[in-house]
Formats: C-alpha cells, sequence, structure tokens
C-alpha cells in the first residue's frame, strides 16, 4: 500500500491525486464498451461492411471538411471513383493542411495503431496495408484495439440487401446484434405505404381501417427475424408529440403498442435537420433546437415503455438531463454525430454526472467503418476518464475518496451496464458473478 491509499472494506481508497487520475484512466481504458448505436454490419452481411482507408477517408463527416479547404466542384467530386475521392481527402486535409479537427484526427489514430505513416505523402502504404488484412482476423484486432465487446447494428427493415441476410438460415455473428430502424416508417410514411402496399399489406395514406394492425404485423415479422435490442428513430428538430400528423399516428398506434408487446425499448434520435445542402448528399445534414417536451410528453403518456434518447443539438442537452430526473423510463445516452467532439463531450459528460450521476450511457460510436471503433472510442474514453477524474476529485476535497473497484463499477455502467439492463441482456459471463 502507498501513502496515496487507505485501506477500505472495498478495497484501497484514492487519497491522492495524481494517483487517482493515473487508475480512472487505466480503468476507463480498459473498460468494455456495449457499443450501442453504430452503422456497423456483422460479416454475414457482407458487401454492406465498411473497413479500409478509402472508406476511412470518404466518410461523410470528412467530405463535408474537404469541401471547405479544397478547390472541387460538387459535381466533379462526386464523378469521382472512391479512391479518387479518398486521394483528394487526403491531399486536401492531412497533407495541404493539418488534420487536427476530430474526423481528420480520428484517421490519425487509426493509422497510428496500425503503426502506418501518419504524415505519408500518399496512400500507397496505408492501401497496401488494409488489402493484406484476413477480414476475421482483422475485425477480432479491432475490436481488441477498441475494447468493444458488442456492437449495435442500424436494420432498415426496407432494405433489400439487409433483408437477404435476415431471411436466410444463417446466423448473425453473436459479438453483433440488431436494431430496429424506424426513420423509413417514421419520417417517410407515404414511401413505406407503397412499399408495404407492394408487399401485400393492406394499409393506406390515411393511416386508417386496417393500416395500424397491418403494419404491426410486418414489425412482428421483423423482430421475429432480427431479434432487435430496441427500435430507433431519427427525428428533425421540429419533431412534435402530441402532432396532426402521419408520424404521430405510427408513433401512437404502432410503435407505441409494439414496444409494450416485445419489451423493446424506443430510441429517439432529436434535431436533424436533413438536406440542409442536399449537394453535399450524405454530408448534407444539419442540426436544430429541438423540444425535448415532446419526449417528456411520451415518457409521461407510456410509463410501462422505456425510451433512449439524444439529442443533436448542444442547446437541448441540459433540458434533457431535467427530464431524465422526472422520468426513470427515459435513458439518455451517447453525444451524437456533431456533438462527438472532445470539448462537447466533456461539457456533456460533466453535466450528465452532475444531474444524474451515473445512470446514462456515457457514449456510442456511431461508426460506419469498422475501424472508426479505434478512434471514436479512443477519444471518447480519454474524455470520459477526464471528467470521472474531476467528479472523484471533488468527491474527495467533499471528504469522499473512491476505490478502484467502485471506479470499475462507474465505468462499466456507464460503457456496458447501463444500457445492457435498459435492453434486458445479461452481463458479460466474467463480470457476473460480481454483481
Ligand atoms: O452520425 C452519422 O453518421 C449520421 O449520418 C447519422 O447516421 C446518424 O447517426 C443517424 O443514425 O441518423
Ligand atoms: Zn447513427
Amino acid at each position: 500500500m502507498t501513502s496515496s491509499v487507505i485501506e477500505s472494506r472495498g478495497g484501497p481508497r484514492l487519497t491522492e491525486r495524481e494517483e487517482l487520475r493515473r487508475q480512472v484512466s487505466e480503468v476507463v481504458g480498459a473498460a468494455p464498451v456495449f457499443d450501442m448505436h453504430t452503422h456497423l454490419f456483422a460479416p454475414e452481411f457482407g458487401g454492406l461492411n465498411l473497413s479500409g482507408i478509402d472508406e476511412l477517408l470518404t466518410y461523410h463527416y470528412l467530405v463535408a471538411e474537404t469541401f471547405r479547404s479544397a478547390e472541387v466542384s460538387y459535381e466533379s467530386f462526386w464523378r469521382m471513383s472512391k479512391s479518387e475521392q479518398a486521394d483528394l481527402v487526403w491531399r486536401t486535409l492531412f497533407v495541404e493542411h493539418t488534420p487536427v479537427s476530430e474526423a481528420a484526427r480520428g484517421v490519425v489514430t487509426v493509422l497510428d495503431s496500425f503503426g502506418l505513416d501518419t504524415a505519408a505523402e500518399d496512400l500507397k502504404e496505408a492501401r497496401a496495408f488494409f488489402r493484406e488484412q484476413d477480414a476475421a482476423s482483422h475485425l477480432g484486432r479491432v475490436l481488441e484495439l477498441a475494447g468493444v465487446s458488442d456492437v449495435v447494428m442500424t436494420n432498415d427493415p426496407f432494405d433489400a440487401r439487409e433483408a437477404r441476410v435476415w431471411e436466410g438460415d444463417g446466423g448473425i455473428d453473436r459479438r453483433f446484434h440488431a436494431a430496429l430502424r424506424m426513420d423509413g416508417l417514421l419520417n417517410d410514411w407515404e414511401g413505406s405505404a407503397a412499399a408495404l402496399q407492394a408487399r401485400g399489406y393492406e394499409v393506406d395514406r390515411g393511416v386508417s381501417g386496417k393500416t395500424a394492425g397491418e403494419v404491426r404485423r410486418f414489425l412482428d415479422v421483423w423482430i421475429e427475424r432480427m431479434r432487435p435490442l430496441y427500435m430507433a428513430v431519427s427525428l428533425p428538430d421540429d419533431f412534435e408529440h402530441p402532432a396532426a400528423d402521419a408520424r404521430d399516428r405510427v408513433i401512437r398506434e404502432v410503435v407505441l403498442p409494439t414496444a409494450r408487446a416485445h419489451h423493446l425499448p424506443f430510441a429517439l434520435m432529436v434535431g436533424v435537420r436533413r438536406g440542409v445542402n442536399p449537394a453535399l448528399r450524405a454530408a448534407g445534414d444539419g442540426v436544430g433546437r429541438a423540444s425535448v417536451r415532446a419526449v417528456e410528453r411520451l415518457c409521461a403518456e407510456n410509463a410501462g415503455v422505456r425510451f433512449l434518447a439524444t439529442f443533436l443539438s448542444r442547446e437541448n442537452q441540459h433540458e434533457l438531463c431535467v427530464s431524465a430526473r422526472k422520468f426513470p423510463n427515459l435513458l439518455p445516452f451517447g453525444c451524437w454525430w456533431f456533438l462527438n467532439n472532445p470539448s462537447i463531450i466533456k461539457e456533456i459528460t460533466r453535466e450528465r454526472l452532475e444531474l444524474l450521476g451515473t445512470s446514462f450511457v456515457a457514449q456510442h460510436s456511431d461508426a460506419r467503418v469498422l475501424e472508426q471503433l479505434i478512434y471514436k472510442w479512443k477519444h471518447s474514453r480519454r474524455c470520459l476518464a477526464d471528467v470521472l477524474a474531476d467528479s472523484y476529485e471533488r468527491l474527495l476535497e467533499s471528504g469522499r475518496a473512491v476505490t478502484r473497484a467502485e471506479v470499475e463499477r462507474d465505468a462499466a455502467r456507464l460503457f456496458d451496464g447501463n444500457f445492457r439492463a435498459w435492453v434486458g441482456q445479461a452481463p458479460p459471463a466474467e463480470s457476473r458473478s460480481n454483481r
């Protein structure tokens, strides 16, 4: 025992600042993560899996940044092949400019973790490295480097490429879990109604008659096939509840009854303004301050349904924390998309710890390309470690030192346990006996 610790029943208490911070960093750096929202796919989905340097560089976050510094028109960029686009992004953001933005630094973190040149003039070495990798062992290595035990996908029941896998006989890699994405049904009811009619479901555009029952029948089939951990939707900044639109009817008459019947949580991702600049394609979405009250009303009216919620606007974060204090069926999660930057992650996480203790999900990666797991989690772990250490230091000043076991318990809760409990997943086997 060093002078920095005093013994207690839960292990030594960390009473010295530097030792406390060192241990917090170690624990948070190693805590296994249940990544509860990504756009990755299990290996069985074949071509839907994105990996490698060209995919990393053409990530829509970096495409938007490239247009700010490169002399290229939208038309000529979109006419380029993927590797030409990647070359342009690399030259613009990594060679001609310093890659200090979060998304650009992310690529540096990934290259560095594989021992590749982070300041190369071109992509020859990186391309050769990724070409040589065996897909299965590379997946294992990436999950290991990222410290991710479980990955939740985003699964669209209307996507024909996904459907072929779900409808096949084979199972899905056990490290991957489904999330049933409802954007089609809730944000494009007319298009979805037509797609359902084409599949033989008796629905109409006015959401009347048999429609609700038929959409529930469609969802029941997909829930049976996918076994999702939750249903999810991204919503615009002007989302309201109640509202006199098809979306609200489908939420009330289809989604909420389905959530109750299948004990499935409903994840609300609120505040995206799709297609603010359509010429940027997937990079063209923006953000707007949304109404947290709409989510509060859903929680109040549906006490038996568990909601997950994340808001895209920084301005909504404090209100979301206050709402979560009022509604035990509301679990805030992650620092989404434009908020996934160290300065904002730290601010939001501090706010959440101060208002909610450790009763939230600290982060999700939103990774679209496999290797992004490495940087998204490395960077987020750093933020959480700093913020947690600050909280423990303040606690120490107030007269209560934490033990390493307590730090481990908190990190496990924030990265894994809160989400697992919400979606009814058993704790990981090795830690079961510890709880
Ligand atoms: O973060 C992203 O990659 C966004 O494009 C969106 O996919 C967002 O996360 C979403 O799930 O709608
Ligand atoms: Zn996403």
